[in-house]
């Protein structure tokens, strides 16, 4: 059986794909670590690559990166996962034709043996399962966003960019317990109006946060990391930035969304701490719907740990009817677990890192469980990036109107939202926003 959906309007051929050569190479990602890069040379000659991202603040059930643990790079190097990219899945690959994507990654799980792709590495399991996907496009003649659209059967559209501009938590030096605070222009006219918002407001941010903290540096993603430890002030900011710029904050224009990411300040029990104060599931929840009656917040990632499923549920309770509340380190982009957290009413969105669970079609499913229990996705970018531009294609043809993957500034993080606004450019008439 092959992916495409015949209820498509568009007629499909079967485009099958041949591999003749297949190289993979250890390179470095945005923060200076090794990650996987692969080539995939197809019959015609031409040639698809791809390349792993990697987390930081990783959940605890995520596909496996495959790592030395060796003294180079302080064991982050990746040979191993090339090696087995090299003795094991380019002869896999280049033993057959192939007429879905789904049949390559069933067959590199298949291969791996494990559930998790603890022994070949989701690091080169995703790499391959990326460059593969470009090699189905290039065969049906495509571009990668249409033919995810063809093979899921979806129906493309812009997405609204998160703009993460204030980092801290694991991805910044800083003391803000909470991970990442978000601009969200849901009410631009375009994709391309609504990275010129995020980019305007980020550099009247960066004139706030140089007058007031005397600081410059930067998060991992890209955002102002200042000496700042309560989410208020964080809040503060970003409003007076948006003002700053000419937008006007709130759900209609510039909404905020933040990820607290909230592992990385549980303390187990049911207890959190958050700018030095301790509190109980109830205060926590108490403190989110306060901060969403005080601000413009639409959406908030990962407010409980991934594994209190009781924080997850009074948050729902208390403020589900009105925010999106995302699961990231709590459904790892797993399908299984995206339709426990519907059953049990954890969470109305999922994030989507396409390297949590190992593989495109994997990712795709999730979305589409997702889809078929009424819960929205955001497509994310990984806080160690590379110039790789899959994950855009991804958010516009899954149809799933959001996407976050940085701030709007460095190199890898920009290159998602060029592409995003290179899609715009090339398909007239795809519509911009949220679903
Ligand atoms: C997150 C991500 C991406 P990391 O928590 O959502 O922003 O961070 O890649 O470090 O897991
Ligand atoms: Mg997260």
């Amino acid at each position: 059986m092959n992916d495409y959906n015949t209820t498509s309007s568009t007629t499909l051929t079967l485009a099958p794909v041949t591999v003749t050569a297949v190289t993979a190479q250890q390179i470095l990602d945005s923060r200076g670590n090794p990650t996987v890069h692969v080539t995939l040379t197809l019959a015609d000659g031409a040639v698809v690559e791809a390349s792993a991202p990697s987390g930081a603040s990783t959940g605890a059930f995520e596909a496996i990166e495959l790592r030395d643990a060796g003294p180079s790079y302080g064991g982050l190097s990746v040979h191993n996962a090339v090696d087995g990219i090299t003795r094991e899945i380019a002869p896999l690959l280049t033993s057959r034709e192939w007429t879905s994507i789904r049949e390559i990654d069933d067959a590199m799980r298949a291969l791996d043996g494990t559930d998790n792709y603890s022994r070949l590495g989701a690091n080169a399991t995703v790499a391959i399962s990326i460059a593969a996907s470009r090699a189905f496009a290039h065969e049906a003649g495509l571009p990668l966003h249409t033919w995810i659209a063809q093979v899921t059967g979806n129906t493309e559209l812009l997405p609204v960019p998160h703009f993460n501009v204030l980092n801290g938590g694991a991805h910044a030096a800083n003391d803000l317990d909470f991970q990442e605070f978000m601009i969200a222009p849901v009410g631009a006219k375009s994709e391309e109006l609504a990275i010129q918002a995020g980019a305007e407001i980020y550099h009247a941010l960066a004139k706030r946060v140089r007058a007031r903290y005397n600081a410059t540096g930067l998060g991992d993603e890209g955002g102002f990391a200042p000496p700042i430890s309560s989410p208020n002030e964080a809040l503060d900011l970003i409003v007076a930035a948006i003002t700053d710029a000419g937008y006007t904050p709130g759900l209609d224009q510039i909404a905020i969304a933040m990820d607290p990411a909230a592992n990385g300040f549980y303390e187990g029990d049911g207890i959190y701490k958050v700018a030095g104060v301790t509190k109980s599931r109830e205060e926590l929840a108490d403190y989110y719907a306060e901060l969403c009656a005080a601000y413009p917040i639409w959406s908030i990632e990962d407010g409980f740990a991934e594994d209190d499923h009781a924080g997850w549920k009074i948050l729902f309770d208390r403020i589900g009817s009105t925010t999106q509340l995302v699961g990231d380190d709590l459904y790892v982009t797993d399908e299984a677990r995206i339709r426990d957290g519907a059953a049990n009413g954890y969470s109305n969105a999922a994030l989507v890192k396409p390297n949590q669970i190992g593989t495109v079609s994997q990712t795709f499913d999730a979305i589409a469980a997702a889809r078929e229990n009424g819960m929205q996705s955001m497509v994310s970018h990984r806080s160690g990036e590379t110039s790789d531009t899959f994950i855009a294609d991804l958010v516009v043809g899954t149809g799933v109107g959001q996407i976050k993957s940085g701030a709007p500034a460095r190199g890898e993080r920009v290159a998602k939202y060029n592409r995003m606004m290179e899609i715009e450019v090339q398909t007239p008439g795809l519509r911009y926003g949220l679903v």
